[in-house]
């Protein structure tokens, strides 16, 4: 049998209806199939709490990952807690798989003293250093750059980890796409890369995006193995995303994998996508829903039921709605967060500024 990475046709292990293709079920234990239907869960609860807030007028921009909740999960657990991630905006589920708490996701949306961007960053541009996750940049493709740079380091220091990055469909125009591309394969860098083909790049379909039959395809022109998966089955974004790992790890060089995907909503909370995507689009994806996928399965070996379903939603909602209401209370960064993170010793002009500025609130000079 072919290996994951080898195979021609879109790879599929988890069937919408629930079955597992037995020659290719990595057999993932109870445990852990339990905790990524826990985190594709909260991850989409999340995304709809801050829909609401963002309508609510308390954040001022969202992007939601619904419908391509999968995607995160099954490339998040197929890496090491030691592996460093280079993200796009389109997985918050990584970063709760990666151990980020919810308030934490919370707090950078609302720019509050919590924050660990202080409030600079839009919304949504996490930087989580704790857990090797590098800074959301918002101009497309250039997370793939800096990806293919921490592979170049990692191979010359002799890491024995691996980097995973991710860019969408419309991304793969980008000049950067190339560049990281072309770079991590000559080099033969530990990068794994990620293209979340949903179908569109905001309202651009895939058809005006490129002329090749694929995105895994393009992987040919750089000198790396590229193959098509699922991107609503966990189970074969876990496997092809662990023997691409397997493969970065061993010294094999990059992967591209382009995960087959749909997005349930919009680009983002300032997008209408019912504009240009029909409604029946919609309601062929409800069954191919990722979550409904996995609940088939855990359903199918006993280990779930509607009435669990039911309390881990109420839980999860209590966990999300806990979050915003702690963050709700937390001020906005100290006005020194400002000048802070630039310069080892501040110049006189910003400390001229920063001055006026405390005397004008009546406030004691910084120290
Ligand atoms: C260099 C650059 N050009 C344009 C934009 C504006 N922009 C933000 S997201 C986006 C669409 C990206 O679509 P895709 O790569 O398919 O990812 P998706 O949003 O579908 O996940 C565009 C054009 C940008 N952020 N950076």
């Amino acid at each position: 049998m072919s290996t994951a990475l080898e195979h021609q046709d879109l790879l599929q292990i988890l069937a919408p209806d629930g079955t597992v293709d037995a020659s290719r079920d990595p057999g993932l234990d109870d445990e852990t199939l339990l905790r990524m239907y826990r985190m594709m869960l909260t991850t989409r609860v999340m995304d709809e709490r801050m829909m609401n807030l963002q309508r609510q007028g308390r954040i001022f921009f969202y992007l939601a990952s619904t419908g391509q909740e999968a995607c995160s999960i099954g490339t998040g657990a197929a890496f090491e807690a030691a592996d460093w991630v280079v993200p796009g905006y389109r997985q918050p589920g990584l970063f709760l798989w990666r151990g980020v708490a919810i308030k934490s996701i919370v707090a950078q949306c609302y720019g509050n003293a919590w924050d660990n961007t202080k409030g600079r960053q839009m919304p949504v541009h996490y930087s989580f250093k704790d857990q090797n996750m590098v800074s959301i940049s918002s101009p497309i493709g250039t997370q793939l750059i800096q990806a293919a740079g921490v592979g170049m380091a990692m191979r010359r220091r002799g890491d024995k980890q691996a980097v995973l990055t991710y860019i969408g469909d419309g991304g793969t125009s980008s000049n950067d796409f190339h560049a990281g591309l072309n770079f991590a394969g000559v080099d033969k860098a530990p990068v794994v890369f990620i293209v979340e083909n949903n179908g569109y790049a905001i309202s651009c379909p895939t058809s005006k995006q490129t002329a090749s039959e694929t995105f895994a395809q393009k992987a040919v022109a750089y000198g790396m193995p590229g193959v098509r998966v699922d991107g609503n089955d966990v189970l074969a974004v876990y496997v092809a995303t662990q023997e691409a790992r397997e493969r970065a790890v061993r010294g094999d060089g990059p992967t591209l994998i382009e995960l087959v995907t749909f997005r349930m909503a919009g680009h983002s909370s300032s997008d209408d996508p019912t504009r240009y995507i029909g409604a029946e689009k919609f309601e062929e994806y409800k069954q191919l829903d990722p979550l409904l996928r996995l609940r088939r399965l855990l359903e199918s070996k006993g280990l779930w039921d509607e009435e669990k379903d039911e309390a881990l939603r109420q839980e999860v909602r209590d966990e999300v709605n806990g979050a915003v209401k702690e963050n709700e209370r937390v001020p906005k960064p100290e006005l020194e967060t400002l000048f802070s993170d630039v310069y080892a010793e501040m110049p006189a002009d910003l400390r001229a500024c920063l001055e006026a500025e405390q005397e004008a609130r009546g406030e004691g000079k910084f120290p």
